[in-house]
Formats: structure tokens, C-alpha cells, sequence
């Protein structure tokens, strides 16, 4: 009677261990769900899903309603989420260096070949328990958008929003840099609490930000980069077969910004269609503008990161 039953309790078992084979991941992102940030993320968990079928399932919790955007780094790393879409500007709270990742615009195959993706995998795992499964968007600039017309490109008397991406040359330019996430920037634009605001050169129709925006400084500058991170710890659980879902789809996710050359062409005709007007003050003011954007960006954060920060300009070369 008792062997039966304890065999039983082995059978039982057994069975669960098989069930429990497929492993559920818990995602956020720090953009709102849906818009250009987002997307391709989003694109990444279905194809996850797809060819994980059995083996891995991610389930997406959403965007910034779910976690505010500067907190979203702190959960991955305390495992409050397992994977997340986020970019290094959101967490240099707790990685300072997270903010020369911009001044990195080569493509990730040159970068995971040359030792790059490496040393900021080490980084992420040391800072951030963290693995850094992919980077995005490594060819998407960014822009300075503005409402007051200006004639140089000097931001004396104005206000502009901003995050660690553009603060540093906001300020070296006269202007006073007001920090926000995404989600405050159409408020403080139609209150005037801002004359303008950094954003990259695509996604300012998502939220509606083309009605309370005239113009869009040129030169484009900095890349965009929003990765992909999971746990350490939920990375290490993984078996080789979930991993290779998630490295899979990773290397095609990063394949995806070869769409961006059109989408970039296209936003800039939809913003000229609506009325936002670039600002180009000519070739020579823009070499000045991303010489003095590049140089006062890496100062800063090889001041607050000075072992790191030389390193990763070494492996970014400029
Ligand atoms: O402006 C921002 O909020 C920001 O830093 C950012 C970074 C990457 C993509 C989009 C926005």
C-alpha cells in the first residue's frame, strides 16, 4: 500500500519536472507599448514565443504603466522582471558609464566581434546582474526639437528636456536641461515649461508630440541604443536550448534596424508634412555642434566612470 503510493508521488513528479520544462519569462518595456521603441521588442517576444513553443514562453506585462522608466533597470537587476527593453540613459543611476553607450553607433555584428558586446556584457553582469542579450536601434540619431526659433545654434535662455543622453550638451550650450520620462513630455511642452526637448530623429507622432513642435534642429547626433537585458540570475536558470531561443532571435532583433534607413527617410517627410521645420545652420556650425556634443559627452562620462568610460571610447573609436 505505502510503495504504491510513494510510487505514486515519483510518477507525479516526474511529470511536473517534464511540464515545468517550458520556462516563463515576465517582460517589461520602457517605452509605451506599441510605439517606435517598443515595437521591434515586441516583434522580438512573438518570435520568441513562436520558435520557443514548449521550450520558452515570454510574458509581456507592458510599458511604463507597469514600471516607470527609470526604475525599469533596478527591476531586472533585483529580478522584479526577468527581461526588459530599456535604454542605458534610464539606468545610469546605476551605471554611470551607461551613458557612452550612445557614442557607439558601429553595427552589432562589428561590435560583438571586435569585443565591444563583451566588456558591456561584463559591465552589465557586475552592475546590473544582468546579461545583455541584444542592442537596438544602433543607427537611429538623435535630434535637438524646438519651438522658439533660434539663429545660432546656442540654447541660452531656453529650457529643454531632456535625459542623461542630451543633458550634457544642453548645458555646455547655454540651455537649462529639465529632466522627464517619455510620458511627461507632451505636458510640459503645451505648458511651456519646456522650449524644446531631445528625442531621436523617429517617434514623435506616437504620442502626439508633432502638434506641439515647430521645429527640429539639424545635425542629427549621438546613436540610439535600447537593449535588451534579462536577470542574471534568470539567465543562468536557462538550459542551452532556452538560451539559443533567446540568442536566436537576439542576433535577428539587431538585425532589424536595417529597416530604420527608411523609416528614418519617411519620418522626415511625415515631420516636413507637418509643418515641423529642420533648423541647418550648414556644414560648419554642425561640425562644431557633433565635435563639441561628442567631446563633452565622453568627458563626462569618463569623469564618472574613469576605468570604464576610456575603455569604452577605446572600443568605440571616436
Ligand atoms: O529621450 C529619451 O527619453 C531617451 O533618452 C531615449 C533613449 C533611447 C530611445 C528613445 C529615447
Amino acid at each position: 500500500m505505502r510503495s504504491t503510493f510513494i510510487a505514486g508521488v515519483v510518477v507525479v513528479l516526474a511529470a511536473s519536472t517534464a511540464a515545468a520544462q517550458e520556462v516563463t519569462l515576465r517582460a517589461v518595456s520602457s517605452f509605451a507599448e506599441g510605439t517606435e521603441f517598443s515595437k521591434n521588442f515586441e516583434r522580438f517576444i512573438e518570435k520568441v514565443n513562436a520558435d520557443g513553443k514548449g521550450v520558452i514562453k515570454i510574458n509581456y506585462i507592458g510599458g511604463p504603466r507597469a514600471v516607470p522608466p527609470f526604475e525599469v533597470g533596478n527591476a531586472v537587476r533585483t529580478r522584479v522582471v526577468d527581461i526588459a527593453n530599456v535604454t542605458g540613459a534610464f539606468y545610469t543611476n546605476l551605471m554611470p558609464e551607461a551613458d557612452g553607450f550612445k557614442l557607439n553607433g558601429k553595427p552589432m555584428s562589428e561590435q560583438r566581434q571586435n569585443g565591444t558586446w563583451e566588456y558591456i556584457n561584463q559591465l552589465h553582469n557586475q552592475k546590473l546582474n544582468s546579461y545583455y542579450l541584444a542592442r537596438q536601434f544602433h543607427n537611429v540619431p538623435f535630434h535637438i526639437y524646438l519651438n522658439k526659433k533660434i539663429d545660432k545654434i546656442d540654447f541660452s535662455g531656453l529650457k529643454i528636456r531632456v535625459t542623461p543622453v542630451y543633458r550634457d550638451v544642453v548645458e555646455a550650450l547655454g540651455g537649462t536641461p529639465i529632466t522627464t520620462a517619455p510620458g511627461e513630455v507632451y505636458t510640459a511642452l503645451e505648458r511651456g515649461v519646456a522650449d524644446g526637448y531631445g528625442w531621436p530623429v523617429t517617434g514623435i507622432f506616437d504620442l502626439g508630440w508633432d502638434k506641439v513642435t515647430k521645429f527640429r534642429m539639424e545635425p542629427p547626433f549621438y546613436s540610439v541604443e535600447v537593449n535588451v537585458l534579462v536577470n542574471l540570475d534568470s539567465w543562468k536558470a536557462l538550459n542551452d536550448a532556452q538560451r539559443k531561443v533567446l540568442t536566436d532571435a537576439a542576433l535577428w532583433l539587431e538585425g532589424l534596424d536595417s529597416e530604420k534607413v527608411a523609416v528614418i527617410k519617411a519620418e522626415r517627410e511625415r515631420q516636413a508634412a507637418a509643418g515641423i521645420q529642420a533648423l541647418d545652420f550648414g556644414p560648419a556650425a554642425s561640425k562644431a555642434f557633433l565635435d563639441r556634443a561628442n567631446d563633452v559627452a565622453w568627458q563626462s562620462v569618463i569623469k564618472r566612470a574613469p576605468e570604464s568610460g576610456p575603455k569604452l571610447r577605446q572600443l568605440a573609436g571616436n
